[in-house]
């Protein structure tokens, strides 16, 4: 019984590393940007994988504001809140949601559209290829090696296109600026202003070079635009409007 445990663990998850390691999108981080972008993309038939580094769901949204287990968004994102399938109470213009429904549903409602999240993985680095420049994969590492410091080089997995949707830090974004000849700084976020963060980190949000999209709180690091604290109205909208744009552009390169 115990090694038949093993094989099964081991066969299915070497058939999937094998099905996945070229796809469409991959999108690094599970946090509301993320898994919202991934349901967009994969009902739109896009092969989309998730890396996440924790062993949980959700990003920033469960520790809601200031550990109170509730967020806010704005009143003209109910349509995507319904699309999920989460629920709300209305205050004036915001909506309010349950920090553990929110996480919960964003995640179901990805993985129910056919993307695929694989938790305790970090993406450590991108591939790239020149003339034209572009973004071509992602490099992985598990991410208890990370944690031990251990040298272990890491493996790859192409994509067509690859998001960052890793939140204050813009990981991929600020390792690709280190190591791949694009001429941009990630300079950071500002102090708070909440209703000018939202509405700008929507707009930016997009592509950075051929190949490599942000999304979410990544957008605010690279264009230095200002916190907004516990409300994710942007974060949700910024990761369907970033699923619109690789797939318009995934589409034109079929
Ligand atoms: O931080 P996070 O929730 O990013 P987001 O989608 O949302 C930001 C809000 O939570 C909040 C806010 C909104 O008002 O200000 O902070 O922009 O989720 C990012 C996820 O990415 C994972 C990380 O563990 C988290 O779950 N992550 C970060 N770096 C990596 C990563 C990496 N290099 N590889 C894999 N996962």
């Amino acid at each position: 019984m115990e090694s038949e445990i093993t094989v099964a663990i081991v066969e299915e998850a070497s058939r999937e590393w094998k099905e996945y390691s070229k796809c469409d999108v991959v999108i690094v981080g599970a946090g509301p940007s993320g898994l919202t972008a991934g349901k967009y993309l994969a009902e739109r038939g896009y092969k989309t994988l998730i890396f996440e580094r924790r062993l949980s769901f959700g990003g920033g949204i469960g520790g809601g504001g200031m550990l109170f287990h509730k967020i806010v968004v704005e009143k003209d994102v109910a349509n995507i809140l319904q699309e999920f399938g989460i629920t709300y109470t209305e205050r004036g213009d915001l909506l309010v949601c349950d920090a553990a429904e929110l996480m919960a549903k964003l995640a179901t409602g990805c993985i129910d559209a056919g993307a695929k999240i694989i938790h305790g993985i970090t993406v450590d680095d991108v591939i790239f290829r020149e003339d034209p420049l572009r973004i071509t994969g992602v490099c992985i590492q598990w991410s208890a090696v990370e944690l031990s410091g251990l040298h272990v080089d890491p493996i790859f997995v192409e994509s067509r296109a690859v998001i960052d949707a890793t939140g204050h830090d813009a990981e991929v974004i600020s390792v690709a600026t280190r190591k791949v000849p694009i001429d941009l700084i990630v300079p950071g976020e500002r102090s708070a202003y909440s209703e000018v963060a939202e509405k700008e980190l929507i707009e930016k949000t997009g592509m950075i070079v051929k190949g490599l999209y942000a999304t979410g709180m990544a957008v605010a690091a690279v264009h230095n635009l200002p916190r907004m604290g516990p409300i994710f109205g942007g974060m949700l909208v910024s990761g369907k409007k970033v699923a619109e744009i690789v797939a318009q552009d995934l589409s034109k390169d079929r």
